[in-house]
């Protein structure tokens, strides 16, 4: 019994069980139905509760990561426990066409195409079966994986932070899905660069850091001080060489480093969720007061389906890609 009156203990005792009818008191409690009511009120959470989080727990103990290099099993165990892990360098040959690549999104970029055919087929060896980021990604997001697509992200350094929307600290306000940085240039501390605070991956955050905390109605960034303050000690800027770059779970707490800096970051972004997000995540549904009251200030940044890049292919563990 705890001090609000709520008995648990039959949760406890039935929550893991095999036999017919047991092992989902979870689901059956009233005391725990009170407080997903209080605490995820808007569809946003139900879905992160019922959806990512069993997901991010259960494909945990896989048996499929035992078979994995090694190397590739240590930056899995990091991203779980941090949210994000940096890799001094992408493999696949990437490293020897990021001179390409950075061109490619100097030229996309004047042309204002934030991505070309040439990024989207230049990123697919990172894809290969027994690839370092695929075995990343497997091990992060289960077996069944949606390709978002990819984009490049031209940063200049002179842009104020009141400009980038991306550089006040945030979540991306969907759940669980990975962004994957690779650079075409190296990052450091005269170029923009992405923070994170680390182990924050796994809050159900308030809807307020959704839409709308802050001066301005649907804008949902967090105070700096406050970041700060709570999560100081992990936070970690994503510096790293060209040809390498970092994964990260957008649902950590994330910001953009945008102080004294004099040149561009160039970066391609690739962008993936489990087939299981994308085939669920709840679009333009607002069931709830709290859900219409939300669905004011602006949509969720979670790409529908195929929305970028545009050729991006779901695959599965065992099967290579399922579509091209
Ligand atoms: O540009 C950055 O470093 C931040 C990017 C960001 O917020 C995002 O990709 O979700
Ligand atoms: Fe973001």
């Amino acid at each position: 019994m705890n001090t609000l009156g709520m008995d648990f203990t039959e949760v406890q005792r039935n929550r893991h069980s095999f036999a017919p009818g047991r092992g989902n008191a979870l689901s059956k409690d009233r005391d725990v139905e009170m407080v997903r009511k209080v605490f995820m009120d808007t569809v946003i959470h139900r879905f992160t509760w019922e959806v990512d989080f069993p997901l991010l727990y259960g494909w945990q103990m896989a048996e499929p990561m035992f078979s994995m290099p090694e190397e590739h099993r240590k930056l899995i165990m990091a991203l779980r426990r941090d949210g994000f892990v940096q890799i001094e360098h992408w493999d696949q040959g990437i490293a020897e066409q990021v001179d390409d690549i950075y061109v490619e999104i100097m030229e996309g970029h004047l042309r204002k195409q934030t991505y070309t055919q040439y990024m989207v087929d230049v990123v697919k060896p990172l894809l290969r079966e027994g690839s370092m980021l695929r075995s990343i990604l497997h091990g992060y997001l289960g077996p069944n994986i949606q390709y978002n697509g990819v984009n490049s992200l031209r940063l200049p350094p002179w842009v104020p932070k009141s400009r980038y929307q991306n550089a006040p600290w945030h979540h991306d306000g969907c759940g669980t899905r990975l962004k994957v940085f690779i650079y075409a240039d190296n990052v450091d501390e005269t170029v923009p660069v992405t923070e994170i605070a680390g182990g924050t991956h796994r809050t159900q955050w308030f809807p307020t850091t959704h839409y709308f905390a802050g001066t301005t109605d649907g804008y949902n960034k967090l105070n700096d001080t406050t970041v700060r303050d709570t999560y100081g000690k992990n936070i970690k800027k994503m510096y790293g060489p060209k040809g390498g770059g970092f994964v990260f779970d957008t649902n950590c707490l994330h910001a953009a480093d945008l102080y004294k800096k004099t040149r561009f970051r160039e970066a391609l972004v690739m962008d993936f969720a489990s087939q299981e997000h994308m085939d669920s995540f709840p679009r333009n549904m607002f069931p709830s007061v709290s859900d219409r009251i939300w669905s004011f200030f602006g949509p969720n940044v979670c790409p529908q389906k195929l929305r970028r890049g545009g050729s991006g292919p779901t695959f599965h563990l065992d099967g290579g890609m399922v579509h091209d």
